[in-house]
C-alpha cells in the first residue's frame, strides 16, 4: 500500500468533515516545530544543548536548555499562521498571547514542550504532548479562564516521542493513529491507524519508590499485582517505568498496559504529580480514542472542570480492566470511609 503522508492524512480528515482548515494548519504547524525539536534533541552534547537552563519553571522545577528551547520552538512557529488566539504551556505562568502584528485564529493550544526532560542527560526517550480547544466565542483577548474548558472539550490531542524514532501520536475524537518521521524525506507517515489498547493487561508502570506514600487502596491494589500468580488475582504483572510519561504511555498504545501516578502523602497538597490541562487531558484523549480508560482513581479525567492552568491530578490510564479494578477499589475505601 502507498504511504499516507501526515498532510494527506489531514486533507481526508477535512474532506470528511472531522476537521475545518484552520486546525489542519494548526496540527501541520505542531508537527513541523516538533521536527525542529526531534533534530535539537538528537544532537545530543555536541549540540550544546545538555544540562540546566539555570532557571526554574512556574512550578519551581529546574528548566533544562532544551526545555526552554523547545518551549520557544512551539510559541515561535505557532505565531504567524493566523490559526491560534493563545497558547498556554508547562513553562509559562500565563497564557501567551498572538503577537498583535499577527492574524488570530479560534484555537487555543496547551503544551508541555519536553515532557521527561529529567531523562535528556542519559539519553532516554523524551516527548512533546499537546492539547487544541476551541476559543470562546467573541473572546479576542484570551484569558486563564477561557483555557478552563474539560477534557470533554478538546477537539484534538497529541504527542511526539523523541525515541530510536520520531513518533507523532494523534486524536481529533475519531480513532488514535500514529505517524513515523521519515528522516530522510523529512515527513510524518501514517504507521498505524485505529490503534487499539489491548482490554487485559499484565504490565502495569508506576514509580515503585513512592509506596509507603500511597493511600490504602492503591497500596491494596499494587499489592495484589504483586502478589502474582499466588495472589488473588492469580496472575504474574511485570513492571515497567520509564519516568518520561510519552515513553510510558507510547508503550500501553503499542502493546497494552497501565500507568500510574496516583496521590500520595508528599504531593496530596498538590493535588497529584501530573499537570490536567497539557498531560492528563491530551493522554486521557489519545487512551480512551485507543478504547483504554483514563481516571483520577476516582472520577474520569476528561470530565474534570480545571480550576487552574498548571492543576494537577492523580492519573491511571491504559488498558480498561486494570484501569477499572484500580478505580473500583479507591471508590470502595472512599464509601467505606464516607
Ligand atoms: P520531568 O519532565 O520533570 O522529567 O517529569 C516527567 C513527568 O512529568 C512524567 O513524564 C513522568 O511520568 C513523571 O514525571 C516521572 O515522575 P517521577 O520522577 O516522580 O517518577
Amino acid at each position: 500500500m502507498k504511504p499516507v503522508s501526515l498532510i494527506q492524512f489531514l486533507i481526508e480528515e477535512r474532506r470528511a468533515g472531522r476537521i475545518n482548515a484552520e486546525l489542519s494548519l494548526l496540527i501541520e504547524v505542531v508537527a513541523r516545530a516538533c521536527k525542529r525539536i526531534a533534530v535539537a534533541t538528537s544532537k545530543g552534547a555536541l549540540g550544546g544543548v545538555l544540562g540546566n537552563a539555570g532557571s526554574d519553571n512556574v512550578q519551581g522545577e529546574a528548566q533544562k536548555k532544551l526545555d526552554v528551547i523547545s518551549n520557544e520552538i512551539l510559541l515561535e512557529a505557532n505565531a504567524w499562521g493566523g490559526h491560534l488566539a493563545a497558547c498556554a504551556s508547562e513553562e509559562m505562568e500565563d497564557p501567551q498571547p498572538i503577537p498583535d502584528m499577527y492574524p488570530k485564529g479560534n484555537h487555543l493550544l496547551l503544551f508541555d514542550p519536553l515532557d521527561g526532560s529529567s531523562n535528556i542527560d542519559v539519553n532516554i526517550s523524551v516527548g512533546t504532548i499537546f492539547s487544541v480547544l476551541r476559543c470562546p466565542e467573541h473572546v479576542t483577548e484570551p484569558k486563564v479562564e477561557d483555557f478552563l474548558q474539560p477534557g470533554t472539550q478538546q477537539l484534538a490531542a497529541g504527542y511526539v516521542v523523541y525515541g530510536p524514532a520520531t513518533l507523532l501520536v494523534l486524536t481529533f475524537g475519531h480513532g488514535t493513529h500514529e505517524f513515523t518521521l521519515d528522516r530522510e524525506v523529512g515527513s510524518f507517515v501514517l504507521s498505524r491507524r485505529d490503534i487499539r489498547i489491548p482490554e487485559q493487561t499484565a504490565e502495569f508502570a508506576i514509580n515503585m519508590s513512592n509506596q509507603r506514600h500511597w493511600e490504602a487502596p492503591m497500596q491494596r491494589y499494587v499489592g495484589e499485582l504483586l502478589a502474582g500468580k499466588e495472589g488473588p488475582r492469580g496472575k504474574d504483572f511485570n513492571m515497567r517505568w520509564v519516568a518520561s510519561m510519552v515513553a510510558d504511555v507510547h508503550r500501553i498504545i503499542t502493546r497494552g498496559g497501565v500507568f500510574f501516578y496516583p496521590l500520595d502523602a508528599k504531593i496530596k497538597a498538590k493535588g497529584g504529580k501530573l499537570r490536567l490541562m497539557y498531560e492528563a487531558n491530551p493522554m486521557a484523549f489519545i487512551v480512551e480514542q485507543a478504547g483504554g480508560a483514563a481516571t483520577t482513581g476516582r472520577e474520569r479525567i476528561l470530565d474534570i472542570q480545571p480550576a487552574g492552568l498548571h492543576q494537577r491530578v492523580p492519573v491511571f490510564l491504559g488498558s480498561r480492566g486494570e484501569v477499572e479494578v484500580a478505580t473500583r477499589y479507591h471508590r470502595e475505601a472512599d464509601v467505606a470511609h464516607a
